[in-house]
């Protein structure tokens, strides 16, 4: 469990991970807003409390590794590690600038923390898959934490990577599917649903929770301790709001890319300071 001072500690973090995205939707005058919102708290608990990172030694042998399947979600991993100290937040600036290091999907050459270049949907669990295996080869105890979308599971190569990883037994994977209940044209279940996914993914060999994925205190406390079974890679099954933090877009499909005009922004940015005043 997390000590009253630092769930509110970690709030605050959480805010200014999603006052971070909306900088760079500022700069860049558009952006996937919705499900870089829906995981901005699971990254959020995942870069303060849990994972094993050194912002000034990103190549640290030791650390655990980070993949953000889903690419398109770059915006929370921008701005997680911005706030981490990654990179210096000027650089948030630059986001939809020609030849920026915070592209339209991350980039492992141009910015310090991208473990694995992404944003084809369903290569991240296979990527992954070969470095918790790559530890183990090497004798490292570090691990590997990976965030999906919902419709992402919509690429059949997760299901070959699901099968290996459990095949495998690498225990030493953690992924989260950011279930928010939308993909880019619609309801994750209307569109192709893989429900119920708890189900399926036990049938596959993993270890499934299911968790409110907008409750830090619910990720960190089901986040720590992994493998949740020996001998088993671990999925949590983040219940999640697309959008989450901005009321006006919240659940909303059309807010999957936003093209903002300076008031909406404006409302944004309001709608968060909110949010920040009231954490207690
Ligand atoms: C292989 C591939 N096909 C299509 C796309 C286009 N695309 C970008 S985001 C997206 C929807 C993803 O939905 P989900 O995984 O649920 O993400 P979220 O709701 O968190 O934004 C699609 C189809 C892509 N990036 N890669
Ligand atoms: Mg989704």
């Amino acid at each position: 469990m997390l000590t009253h001072e630092e769930e509110i500690k970690l709030k605050k973090s959480a805010v200014a991970v999603r006052k971070n995205v909306l900088r760079m939707i500022r700069a860049g005058r558009a952006g996937h807003v919705g499900g870089a919102l829906s995981a901005a708290d699971i990254l959020t608990a995942l870069y303060f409390k849990i994972m094993r990172v050194d912002p000034q030694k990103p190549d640290w042998p030791k650390r655990d590794r980070f993949v953000l399947s889903a690419g398109h979600k770059c915006l929370a991993l921008y701005g997680t590690l911005a706030q981490k100290g990654f990179f210096e937040k000027s650089l948030l600036d630059t986001y939809g600038e020609l030849c920026t290091k915070l592209g339209g999907h991350p980039d492992m050459h141009k910015l310090p923390g991208v473990e694995t270049n992404t944003g084809a949907l369903g290569h991240g669990l296979s990527i992954a898959g070969g470095m918790a295996l790559g530890l183990r080869i090497d004798n490292l105890d570090a691990k590997v934490y990976v965030v999906m979308g919902d419709g992402e599971l919509a690429e059949g190569s997760n299901w070959e990577a699901a099968a290996a990883i459990s095949h495998h037994k690498l225990d030493n994977v953690l992924v989260f599917i950011d279930r928010n209940a939308l993909q880019i044209s619609g309801r994750t279940v209307d569109v192709m649903s893989y429900e119920p996914l708890d189900k399926r993914w036990e049938a596959f060999g993993w270890s499934v929770r299911v968790i409110d994925g907008n409750d830090l205190q619910q990720i960190f406390k089901n986040a720590t301790d992994i493998p949740f079974e020996k001998g088993k890679p671990s999925m949590i099954i983040a219940d999640t709001v697309k959008s989450k933090g901005l009321p006006f877009a919240e659940d909303k499909v059309s807010f999957h890319y936003w093209k903002p005009t300076d008031e909406e922004l404006d409302v944004a940015e309001t709608a968060l300071r909110q949010i920040e005043e009231g954490i207690e």
